[in-house]
């Protein structure tokens, strides 16, 4: 029996996670891990804290495992659709991530990583509009998150980050979008509401993401 027979379908998928496969390039996409969405922040989750450190912790221990890192930050100055000083914590949020703030800072155990090189490339998204999906994002050359994957040659994306109902779920839901095979580390993602988060999960999974938990030690 061939090896392509023996893992068939999803378990080949499972086994190939598993061992390194050498024409597998995964990219991991770390999703606003920024001071604002942390405890103590203006839309801070609970939980936010904890994630930055276990992703961080991730990282390193899985760096042989990633062909590229990057990390997508929110970035505001006028999204009057967006920010509300009266959020209904939804559509409308209190101000977040506003240029030229602490809080549009990464998280200091993820802005390390950035420093140290294990995040190669920083996307930004929403300066003047509403953009819950790291693939609205842009490096700094300007260029979208699809198109520097591509550049990459990536073709799995494990994605973690704040917030899986809202920016963590619409990327991943545009990864499924743009044929890229997806596994969202829940472990690694913390929900602005826990109900929400569970559905988001759900969503992501009937899009054909694999929803697993991190297992770094
Ligand atoms: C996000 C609410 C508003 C997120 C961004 O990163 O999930 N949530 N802006
Ligand atoms: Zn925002």
């Amino acid at each position: 029996m061939s090896r392509r027979e023996r893992f068939s379908g999803r378990d080949r998928y499972i086994h190939r996670r598993h061992s390194a496969n050498q024409s597998m390039r995964n990219g991991l996409l770390v999703v606003d891990v920024q001071q604002d969405f942390v405890e103590g922040g203006s839309l801070g989750v609970k939980g936010g804290m904890q994630v930055a450190a276990m992703i961080a912790r991730h990282v390193r221990h899985f760096r042989n495992e990633y062909q590229f890192v990057v990390a997508s930050r929110d970035l505001h100055e006028d999204a009057p659709e967006h920010i509300s000083d009266h959020p209904d914590f939804s559509t409308t949020w209190p101000p977040h991530c506003m240029v030229g703030t602490p809080g549009a800072a990464f998280v200091p155990t993820i802005q390390n990583l950035v420093r140290e090189k294990y995040i190669q490339a920083v996307v930004t998204k929403g300066r003047h509009e509403a953009a819950y999906s790291a693939f609205e994002a842009v490096d700094v050359r300007g260029h979208k998150l699809l198109d520097v994957l591509k550049e990459n040659r990536i073709d799995h994306i494990d994605v973690c980050g704040i917030a899986t109902d809202y920016c963590v779920r619409a990327s991943a839901l545009d990864a499924r979008k743009n044929q890229f095979q997806v596994r969202v580390l829940v472990n690694l993602c913390a929900p602005v509401n826990e109900d929400t988060g569970q559905q988001a999960l759900e969503e992501m999974k009937a899009a054909g993401c694999q929803v697993q938990a991190a297992t770094a030690p």
